[in-house]
């Protein structure tokens, strides 16, 4: 038996959609990621990698393990006020207030729980198997918790976190299963290969300016930012570069996607009234330079203190 497998698609399935626009869902142009297993042996994940731009890990962590994460919180979320009242905590009922974006969101970075799922041994030992090495990791946590609505923009990692190494990964990890109406994560099939043409857009970095541009000043003082994405229409970028757009039938608790910096990402809107819960974690080799942004007790992130001018 094969380890490795792409699921079929549905014939018909229901409409889904990126930013507000529908995604074109023929064979041609929509399907689902290709899964993996921890047993299949590191030089062919490498060589995945390499190929696919991602490794679609099935039930990489126990599923009891990331429950206990959810747990904790939809405990928070329950205890600031953000899930609709009367209903089970578990199922993350959207009230009428949205979370927050990954920057600035309320939720703990320094959970216990959240912390031993992300950074502790399983991850890391995969990666020290994976890269060869010992593995740093970033210690700032992205939280994803979408409300019903769009999800987030099309972009490539690299332009939000390129000051170290671009030998980096990313690992996505759902909090609670996550079927298509729910929005989850959504990559763009091999477009980790067109980093030539999109070198415009790569060499770019969210905290650099022009400095020689008129409005520098603004740049300079945060009153004006670029937030990094692509593009906002996924259909007209998937008629340009090729490829096909693929997401998940559904991503399980236990799932973990590990992806690098160039692979074009986004996710689906959410169709439901609940909250889509997932984080998003950095690692690579501790001998590689890393990006001070997103190390530390309080990582800076994107704060002003961060941005940089130069002549361009
Ligand atoms: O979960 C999302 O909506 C976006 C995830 C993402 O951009 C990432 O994992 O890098
Ligand atoms: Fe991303």
């Amino acid at each position: 038996m094969s380890l490795i497998v792409e699921p079929a698609a549905d014939p018909k399935p229901k409409p889904l959609f990126t930013l507000g626009k529908p995604l074109d869902l023929s064979p041609a142009c929509f399907g689902f990621l290709r899964e993996t297993y921890l047993d299949v042996p590191v030089e062919q994940l490498r060589e995945q990698m390499e190929h696919d731009g991602y490794l679609y890990l099935r039930e990489f962590w126990d599923r009891a393990q990331v429950q206990a994460v959810r747990d904790s919180i939809t405990r928070q979320l329950h205890d600031l006020g953000f899930l609709r009242p009367g209903t089970p905590t578990d199922e993350a009922r959207f009230s009428d207030r949205e979370v927050g974006r990954a920057m600035g969101n309320p939720l703990n970075q320094h959970d216990p729980v959240l912390r031993e799922l992300v950074f502790g041994e399983r991850i890391t030992d995969f990666f020290h198997n994976f890269l060869g090495g010992p593995v740093a990791h970033f210690d700032f946590i992205w939280f994803r918790t979408k409300g019903p609505g769009l999800g987030s923009p099309i972009h490539c990692d690299l332009v939000y976190m390129g000051r170290g190494t671009h030998d980096l990964y990313t690992t996505w990890v759902p909090l609670g299963d996550v079927e298509l109406d729910l929005g989850g994560l959504l990559v763009l099939e091999g477009s980790h290969h067109h980093s030539e043409r999109l070198n415009p857009y790569l060499s770019r970095d969210v905290d650099n300016y022009c400095s020689n541009r008129p409005d520098a000043d603004e740049y300079a003082s945060g009153r004006k930012w670029w937030d990094g994405t692509l593009t906002r229409n996924a259909v007209w970028l998937q008629k340009s570069l090729g490829g096909r757009w693929l997401t998940s039938p559904e991503f399980q608790m236990g799932d973990a996607v590990i992806f690098n910096m160039k692979l074009i990402h986004g996710s689906l809107d959410n169709q439901t009234d609940r909250i889509r819960l997932s984080t998003d974690t950095r690692y690579q080799l501790a001998s590689q330079p890393i990006d001070e942004r997103w190390i530390g007790q309080t990582p800076p992130g994107h704060a002003t203190s961060q941005r940089r001018g130069r002549i361009c």
